[in-house]
């Protein structure tokens, strides 16, 4: 295996302790950073990332609560409850965790989250901020990938980035953070024609499609940096969207999954709610 790991939970675990003494110096100011999490229906990979979403909120000692809400739960109750948690003192931070069941308006929820709390930073008004290159709630997957970078000393300015999917969540806001980050950005997706041309190219190659196995060696430019956004349950195994075997034998960098992305997703969304705690607390 050719390529250096670029190691998500190891990084996650070191952020862990600059954390935990932010969590200190808020705590001597008489403020302890709350997150509130929303989980509708029962999904197991939500299950289980909110199940992680709370361990690291008490391994750095925020205050969190999970609502566990069941599938049949209409929209004024989904807004009613989040209302609540607008107007909680307690709450620095509300997450409505994504897909919500079918029959529920993503949009209209997302709308009604405080944006000085919105911690996934999925709120339009952060959007367009982040956008704009102003200071707003980054979401928090995209916000991973950027660190994951920078603490592995790997430079973006000037390079040759390709992001593969448009999602509103990763693909997009990713793009837009690279590029602020003055990185020249492309972003593929599935009208994408010649996809393979454009992927190798890339010193920088993001992933974030939802196909297992979908980037293969040959797509890879030899050396690149290879970020696998992708989480895919195959049978009893995790994947992601990268076909690991293959690819690291060509890239330079790649994140493995698990213990790439996912475990980065976690920590920024610790970060956000610092921040929003913090910004109360110099209000
Ligand atoms: N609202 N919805 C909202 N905010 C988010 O930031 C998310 N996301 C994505 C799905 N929906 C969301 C997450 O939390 C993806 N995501 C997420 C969070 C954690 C992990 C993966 C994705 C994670 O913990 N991954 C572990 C393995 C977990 C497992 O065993 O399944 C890893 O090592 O990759």
């Amino acid at each position: 295996m050719a390529a250096k790991i670029l190691d998500g939970k190891a990084t996650a675990q070191s952020l862990r302790q600059e954390q935990a003494q932010r969590v200190a110096a808020l705590q001597a100011r008489g403020i302890t950073p709350g997150l509130a999490v929303v989980l509708v229906g029962e999904n197991p990979a939500s299950q289980t990332y909110v199940r992680n979403k709370e361990r690291a909120c008490q391994a750095v000692g925020i205050y969190s609560e999970v609502h566990r809400l069941p599938q049949s739960t209409s929209q004024q109750e989904l807004l009613g409850l989040i209302a609540g948690l607008n107007a909680d003192p307690k709450i620095h931070g509300v997450l409505v965790q994504l897909p919500l069941p079918e029959k529920l308006d993503e949009e209209q929820v997302i709308l009604a989250i405080r944006p000085d709390k919105d911690v996934d930073g999925f709120h339009p008004e952060n959007a367009g901020k982040l956008l704009l290159g102003q200071e707003a709630f980054i979401p928090c997957t995209p916000r991973g990938i950027l660190v994951l970078l920078e603490r592995a000393g790997i430079p973006v300015a000037g390079r040759e980035v390709v992001v593969v999917g448009r999602s509103n969540i990763v693909g997009k806001p990713a793009g837009l953070l690279l590029l602020a980050q003055n990185a020249t950005v492309s972003v593929c997706h599935s009208r994408t024609a010649n996809l393979a041309e454009h992927t190798r190219r890339a010193d920088i190659l993001v992933v974030a499609v939802g196909k297992p196995g979908f980037i293969t060696a040959d797509m890879v430019r030899p050396g690149a940096v290879v970020v696998d956004v992708g989480i895919n349950r195959v049978g009893d195994r995790l994947v992601g969207d990268v076909d690991f075997e293959g690819v690291s034998q060509v890239a330079g960098w790649i994140t493995p999954v698990p213990g790439g992305v996912g475990p980065m997703t976690i920590s920024m969304l610790l970060e956000n709610t610092l921040e929003a705690a913090e910004r109360l607390a110099s209000a």
